[in-house]
C-alpha cells in the first residue's frame, strides 16, 4: 500500500481523521506505529551463528528519523510532511529519549547494533530496561541536581516480547520480563532486537530526586542506571542488576539455540557473545552453570563458553575496573560462588602469576581477569589503548595469552551522525561525489580534489553557518539564551571527568577572560559550549560543573566581555542535544590527558561534521592525526609515554606547575572577589586547592600548551578559505571512523557471523 495511505488508515483508525487533521503529537504516534509495523514485518537475517552484545548501557537516541532512514521511508515521509506544511523536527519533540545509557559506551553499543543491522549481521543487543535512566540534569544555583528521566510510554518503540525467565537470587525468585526494540537495518530487508530485561512490578518513580528504597530488589532493580553504589545496599543493587541481566539473557539464548533446533554442546558453533566492558561479565560463570545443568561436563561447559565469548576493555581507570567481594556475590547468586572458585583455581594452573588470578587476596572477584582467561578475545578500542593494555595495563595476561588481544577502533554511525543530523552537509557532500558513501563512507575520500574548489568550499562554510543558526535557535528556544552565530563555537560535550580536564577548558576561560579585561580582545568572539553530567556521587566532578556555571554567569554579567566571550552550559546533555552541538561546530575539545581516554567517540563524530580537533594524542585523537595529517588538527600536550612515566615514578607535583607565573593566576582567579560573588566559596576552595595540591589528571602540566595551541586555532579559523580546507579534509578522511568498518572488523576477526 503507498505510504499516504497507510499513514491515513492509521490516523483514521487512531483518532479518526486524517492525517492533515491531526496534531503534531497525533501524527508522531501515527508515524510511530507505522515504522513499527513495518519493522516487525521485517525477518531476522539468516546464519549459522548469532551474536549477542550484552550491555548495561543502551544509548539510543530518538528512534524516528533513524528508523524511518533504515527502512528507507525517510525521504517519502520527508516530503509527505512537507506537503502538509509539517516537519519531521517538530513531531520528533514529541518522542521521549531514553536516558539509557551514561556516554561513550552506551552510545556506542547502539551505534554498533545499527551497523550490525546495516551489515545484515543477525546480532541483537542485550540490556535493562531502567524506568528512570541515569538521570535527568537540572540547573539550580549554578549545581547539577538530579531528577528520575522517565520516558517509558503506553506507545513507544518498546514491545512486549511475551517472554519470562525465572532468575535465582540468594533466598528468592525474581521473573525478568522481556521487552524488545526492533533495530531495522539500513539497504538490507531485515532486523535484529534490543533485548531489555524488566522486572515485572516495576517501582513508581521517587517522590524527590532519585534516592530510593535500595533494598528493595523485586520493585527497584530496573529503576535507575548505575544507582548510587557508595554503600553496600547500593553495590549489592549493581550486582543484583548484572546477574538478573546476565542470567535471563543467557536462558534466552539456550532457548533459542534450542529453537533452531541446536544441542546445548555445540553452543559455541552458534553462539558469539560480545561482553561490553565488565558489567556483563558473569554471563560466564552463569553459562557454564546453565550448560552444566543440561548435562555438559564442567570441562566442556568452560570449552564451550570461551569460545563463544569476546570482551571488550574501555577503560584503564582503576576505579572502573570491577571487583566484587565473594561475599556479594553470595548473597546475590550462591550459585556461582562454586564457579568462580574453579575458575579461579583453572586459572592458577594456566598461569602461577598471582596477578592474574581471579580472585585476590581480600576474596574479591576480579571481573576483567574471569573475562580474559574465559573469553576467546580482548580488544581495546583504539590503537593506542591496545598498546596500553598489552604493554602495560595487561602485561601480563598478554605474555599469557598474546593472540587473544585485538584492536577494534571505535566507529559511529554516519546514518545518525552525518545523513539525518546534518541534512544540509549531507546534501553537500552528495551534490559533490553522489550517494555512494551512505553505503561506503570510505568514498568520502572523493571530496578531496574539492579542496582546491573555492566555490565549493565557500558553499562548506555556509553549511556550517546554517547548522550554528539552526543550534542559535535551539539554545534560545531550550534555554533562553542568545549566542552570537558570527562568534566561533567551541565545543567540549562528554561525561564529566577529571581526566577529560573540562577544568582546563574552565582555565581557559579565564586566561580569556583576564585577557579581555587587559584590553586585548579576539580577533572574533568566542562562543565556549559545554555539555556533561556528572555521576551523582562523583564530588569533583560536580565541583567542575560549578566552577563552569559561574564563569558562564560571570562573563554573561560582564558588558565588557560579553560581546567577546560567552560561555554556555546546556542544561541534561544527551543525544539530541549532541545531534544539534555537533554539526554546528567549529572547534572540537579533545583534551583528556593522554593515555586515559581509551578512543573517544565525539572526536569522531565532530570530524565527519566539518569541526577541526583541538586535541591532546591519546585514544582516537592518534589515529585522527595520521589521517588528517599535523596541518589540519592542533594538538599540544605531554605525550601518553611521558604521562605513563610521570605516574609509576609519581613523580608529577602540580605546585611545580602551579608556581608558573602565567598557571598561578590563572588558578587565584578561582578565589577572585568576583567568583566568590557568583559561586559557593567552599566548592571554589576546593577545586582551587585540589589544582593546586593535587591535579591528579595533571591539567596544570598542560595548561600552557594548551592555551598556545588554541591560539593558534583561533588564528587559523580567521584564514577563512584555509579553514575550509581543513573542515573537508576532515571530513574527507573520517570515514575510517564508520561503525560499518569496525563491526566488519568484528565480525571478520571475532565473530565470524557470517
Ligand atoms: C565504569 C563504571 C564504574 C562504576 C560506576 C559506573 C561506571 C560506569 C561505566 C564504567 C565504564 C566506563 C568505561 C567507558 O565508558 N569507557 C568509554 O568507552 C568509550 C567507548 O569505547 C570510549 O570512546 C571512551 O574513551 C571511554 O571512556
Amino acid at each position: 500500500m503507498e505510504l499516504k495511505l497507510q499513514l491515513s488508515a492509521i490516523t483514521r483508525e487512531k483518532f479518526g481523521c486524517e492525517p492533515a487533521c491531526c496534531t503534531d503529537a497525533q501524527l508522531y504516534h501515527a508515524l510511530l506505529a507505522l515504522t513499527q509495523q513495518q519493522a516487525a514485518a521485517r525477518p531476522a537475517p539468516a546464519g549459522e551463528r548469532k551474536l549477542y552484545y550484552f550491555s548495561a548501557e543502551f544509548l539510543m537516541g530518538k528512534l524516528l528519523s533513524n528508523n524511518l532512514l533504515a527502512l528507507g521511508l525517510f525521504e517519502e515521509v520527508r516530503a509527505l510532511l512537507e506537503g502538509m506544511g509539517r516537519s519531521l523536527a517538530a513531531l520528533e519533540e514529541y518522542e521521549p529519549e531514553p536516558s539509557l545509557g551514561n556516554g561513550g559506551l552506551g552510545r556506542l553499543a547502539a551505534c554498533f547494533l545499527d551497523s550490525i543491522a546495516a551489515l545484515g549481521l543477525p546480532g541483537d543487543g542485550v540490556g535493562l530496561n531502567y524506568h528512570y535512566g541515569l538521570f535527568r540534569q537540572k540547573f539550580a544555583d549554578r549545581k547539577q541536581q538530579e531528577q528520575p528521566d522517565p520516558w517509558i510510554e503506553p506507545e513507544s518503540w518498546l514491545l512486549p516480547a511475551g517472554k519470562r525467565y525465572t532468575v535465582p537470587f540468594g533466598g528468592f525468585a525474581l521473573d525478568a520480563v522481556l521487552y524488545d526494540i526492533a533495530v531495522p537495518g539500513a539497504h538490507t530487508g531485515i532486523a535484529n532486537r534490543l533485548h531489555l530485561f524488566d522486572v515485572a512490578e516495576p517501582a513508581d518513580p521517587p517522590a524527590e530526586g532519585i534516592a530510593f528504597d535500595k533494598r528493595d530488589i523485586p520493585h527497584c532493580l530496573t529503576s535507575f542506571l548505575y544507582p548510587d553504589d557508595s554503600d553496600r545496599d547500593g553495590q549489592l543493587l549493581r550486582v543484583y542488576q548484572q546477574y538478573f541481566m546476565v542470567s535471563a539473557g543467557a536462558q534466552m539464548i539456550l532457548e533459542e539455540l534450542a529453537d533452531r533446533g541446536f544441542a546445548p554442546d555445540t553452543l559455541s558453533d552458534h553462539v558469539a557473545i560480545q561482553i561490553n566492558d565488565t558489567h556483563p561479565s558473569m554471563v560466564i560463570p552463569e553459562l557454564i552453570r546453565l550448560l552444566t545443568t543440561r548435562g555438559l561436563s564442567m570441562e566442556a561447559a568452560v570449552a564451550q563458553v570461551e569460545k563463544a565469548c569476546a570482551y571488550t576493555n574501555h577503560t584503564i581507570l582503576a576505579e572502573a575496573l570491577e571487583k566484587w567481594p565473594v561475599d556479594y556475590i553470595e548473597t546475590v547468586a550462591p550459585q556461582l560462588v562454586p564457579i568462580i572458585r574453579e575458575l579461579d583455581r583453572l586459572a592458577r594452573r594456566r598461569s602461577g602469576d598471582p596477578r592474574v588470578a581471579i580472585l585476590d587476596g581480600e576474596d574479591r572477584v576480579h571481573m576483567a581477569h574471569m573475562d580474559i582467561h574465559y573469553g576467546h578475545s580482548v580488544n581495546g578500542v583504539a590503537a593506542l589503548h591496545t598498546e596500553i593494555l598489552k604493554n602495560s595495563e595487561l602485561k601480563p595476561f598478554y605474555d599469557l595469552y598474546p593472540e587473544k588481544f585485538n584492536n577494534k577502533t571505535n566507529g559511529v554511525t554516519f546514518r545518525r551522525w552525518l545523513e539525518a543530523c546534518d541534512p544540509a552537509l549531507a546534501r553537500w557532500i552528495s551534490a559533490r561525489i553522489g550517494d555512494g558513501w551512505k553505503q561506503d563512507a570510505a568514498e568520502l575520500e572523493k571530496l578531496l580534489p574539492f579542496a582546491e574548489d573555492e566555490a565549493s568550499l565557500t558553499a562548506l562554510l555556509e553549511v556550517k553557518q546554517h547548522n550554528k543558526r539552526r543550534l542559535q535557535q535551539l539554545l534560545a528556544r531550550r534555554q533562553g539564551v542568545e549566542v552570537d552565530e558570527n562568534s566561533l563555537f567551541d565545543i567540549q560535550v562528554k561525561r564529566l571527568h577529571e581526566y577529560k580536564r573540562q577544568q582546563m577548558n574552565a582555565l581557559w576561560v579565564i586566561y580569556k577572560y583576564l585577557e579581555i579585561k587587559a584590553g586585548r580582545r579576539p580577533a572574533r568572539p568566542v562562543t565556549v559550549l559545554f555539555g556533561a553530567k556528572a555521576a551523582p556521587a562523583y564530588t569533583m566532578a560536580k565541583y567542575i560543573i560549578h566552577l563552569i556555571l559561574c564563569l558562564q554567569a560571570l562573563c554573561e554579567s560582564d558588558p565588557e566581555v560579553r560581546p567577546w566571550l560567552r560561555v554556555v552550559m546546556v542544561e541534561n546533555y544527551n543525544v539530541s542535544w549532541a545531534e544539534a552541538l555537533i554539526p554546528a561546530c567549529d572547534i572540537s575539545e579533545q583534551i583528556s590527558l593522554a593515555s586515559k581516554e581509551a578512543s573517544g567517540t565525539s572526536n569522531m563524530k565532530f570530524m565527519a561534521n566539518g569541526a577541526v580537533t583541538l586535541g591532546t594524542m591519546d585514544g582516537a585523537n592518534v589515529e585522527i592525526a595520521g589521517l588528517v595529517g599535523p596541518e589540519n588538527i592542533y594538538t599540544f600536550g605531554a605525550s601518553s609515554d611521558a604521562v605513563i612515566d610521570l605516574y609509576a615514578r609519581g613523580a608529577y607535583r602540580s605546585l611545580d606547575y602551579y608556581h608558573r607565573p602565567a598557571v598561578e593566576r590563572l588558578v587565584d582567579f578561582l578565589l577572585s572577589p568576583a567568583m566568590l560573588a557568583l559561586g559557593d566559596p567552599a566548592v571554589l576552595s576546593s577545586l582551587w586547592n585540589d589544582m593546586k595540591h593535587k591535579d591528579w589528571f595533571m591539567a596544570l602540566l598542560d595548561v600552557e600548551s594548551y592555551i598556545e595551541a588554541k591560539e593558534r586555532a583561533l588564528a587559523g579559523y580567521e584564514d577563512r578559505m584555509a579553514w575550509a580546507r581543513k573542515m573537508l579534509v576532515n571530513i574527507a578522511r573520517s570515514g575510517y571512523f564508520s561503525s560499518d568498518r569496525t563491526i566488519a572488523q568484528y565480525n571478520t576477526d571475532i565473530w565470524h557471523l557470517s
